[in-house]
C-alpha cells in the first residue's frame, strides 16, 4: 500500500526532492513540504494547484453528508455557486466566527446570507479558535460520512483536528491539504478535502475580530485600501469590513477610475480577497479593477430582505 503523508494527503516518496510527497525516509509520516510548514511556518513552495471541477467531481461522488467551510469575508457569488454544484445533503459553514466584529447579530446575519445567496438549508457558525463547535456536532452526529470542502484557508483542516484530535498540517499558505483525507471520529468517518482555489484568497491570517472603520466620503476624495481605489459621486457614509492590518487612506481625486457602476443604498461592494464595504446612500461610484473582482449584493451586514 502506498504510504501518505498524514499531513496533506500526499503520497510519500523518495526519489525526487523537487517533486511534491518528497521525505528522505519512508519510515516518515510527514512530507518534507509539511514538515516545513510545521516548524518553519511559511517559507515553502506552493503545493500543487487543485482543479476546481475535478475536485468538484470527486466530492459529489462520495456518499456523505457536505459541510461547505467558509469566512465572513469570503461570501460571494463564486464561492456560493460552488457550494451550490454540491449534489450532497449539505450545509453552508461560516467559520472563523471569530473574527465577526461584535456590533453584528449574528443570527441577523445568517438570516441574511440565506436570503441573499437564495440557500435553502440550515447555515452554521463555527471557529476552531474559539472552540466554537457546538452547531457543527449537531450535524456531525446526524450523519456517518462527513465531509469538509470549500475554499482553501478557510480553516477546514483545523476544524477537523479539533474534532478528531488529527495533527493534519494547518497554515495560511494555498494549497496546504493536497490530498483527499479520510479519518474516523467515534464511530463515524470524517473526510478533510482540498481546497478549492481562486484568484483572489487572503494568504494573510486573520487573528483578530474585525473592527469596522466608518467614514463619510466626500465627492473629491477617494479611499485608497492596497491597490484599490474606489470614489463616489455623492458624499457618503460607509463602512468598511477588512483585516485591520490593511491601511485604509483618503486621498484627493487626481485622475479619472475606469468603471462606474450605480449602487442603492444599503448595498456592499464586495473586493474578493479584502473584504467589503457597506454604502449607505444611492450613489454611483468610481473603481479601478474589473467587474471578475467586485460584486454588490444587498448588505449582509444590515438591511431588511423579506
Ligand atoms: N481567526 C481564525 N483563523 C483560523 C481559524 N481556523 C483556522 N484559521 C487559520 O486559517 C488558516 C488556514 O487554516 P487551514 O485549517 O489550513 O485551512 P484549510 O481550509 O484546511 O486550507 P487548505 O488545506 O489550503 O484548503 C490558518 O492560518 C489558520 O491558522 C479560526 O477559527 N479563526
Ligand atoms: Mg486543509
Amino acid at each position: 500500500m502506498i504510504k501518505k503523508c498524514i499531513g496533506c494527503g500526499i503520497p510519500l516518496q523518495t526519489e525526487n526532492e523537487n517533486d511534491l510527497g518528497y521525505t528522505p525516509k519512508l519510515e516518515n509520516d510527514l512530507c518534507a513540504r509539511c514538515f516545513k510548514l510545521k516548524h518553519y511556518g511559511n517559507k515553502i513552495d506552493e503545493g500543487k494547484n487543485q482543479n476546481n471541477t475535478i475536485l468538484l467531481e470527486k466530492i459529489n461522488k462520495n456518499k456523505c453528508h457536505v459541510l461547505f467551510i467558509t469566512d465572513f469575508l469570503n461570501i460571494n457569488n463564486e464561492v456560493i455557486d460552488t457550494y451550490k454544484k454540491i449534489k450532497n445533503s449539505k450545509n453552508l459553514v461560516i467559520n472563523k466566527s471569530d473574527i465577526i466584529p461584535k456590533n453584528i447579530i449574528v443570527s441577523k446575519l445568517l438570516c441574511n446570507i440565506k436570503k441573499i445567496y437564495k440557500i435553502d438549508e440550515d447555515i452554521i457558525l463555527s471557529s476552531s479558535k474559539n472552540n466554537k463547535l457546538d452547531d457543527l456536532y449537531k450535524i456531525i452526529n446526524k450523519h456517518n460520512k462527513i465531509l469538509f470542502c470549500g475554499y482553501t484557508n478557510m480553516g477546514k483542516s483545523s476544524l477537523i483536528n479539533k474534532i478528531t484530535k488529527t495533527n493534519l498540517t494547518v497554515s495560511n499558505k494555498r494549497n496546504t491539504t493536497q490530498e483527499f483525507i479520510k479519518m474516523s471520529y467515534e464511530d463515524k468517518t470524517i473526510i478533510d478535502a482540498p481546497g478549492f482555489i481562486n484568484n483572489y484568497i487572503i494568504e494573510k491570517d486573520i487573528k483578530n475580530i474585525i473592527r469596522p472603520i466608518t467614514y463619510q466620503m466626500k465627492n473629491k476624495y477617494y479611499l485608497n485600501i492596497e491597490e484599490i481605489k474606489l470614489a463616489f459621486n455623492k458624499d457618503v457614509n460607509l463602512t468598511i469590513y477588512i483585516d485591520n492590518n490593511i491601511r485604509v487612506e483618503k486621498r484627493k481625486i487626481k485622475e479619472t477610475l475606469n468603471y462606474e457602476e450605480k449602487i442603492n443604498s444599503n448595498c456592499d461592494i464586495l473586493i474578493k480577497g479584502i473584504g467589503f464595504i457597506k454604502v449607505k446612500g444611492d450613489t454611483n461610484f468610481f473603481i479601478n479593477i474589473s467587474k471578475d473582482r467586485y460584486e454588490i449584493r444587498p448588505s449582509i451586514v444590515g438591511g431588511n430582505y423579506e
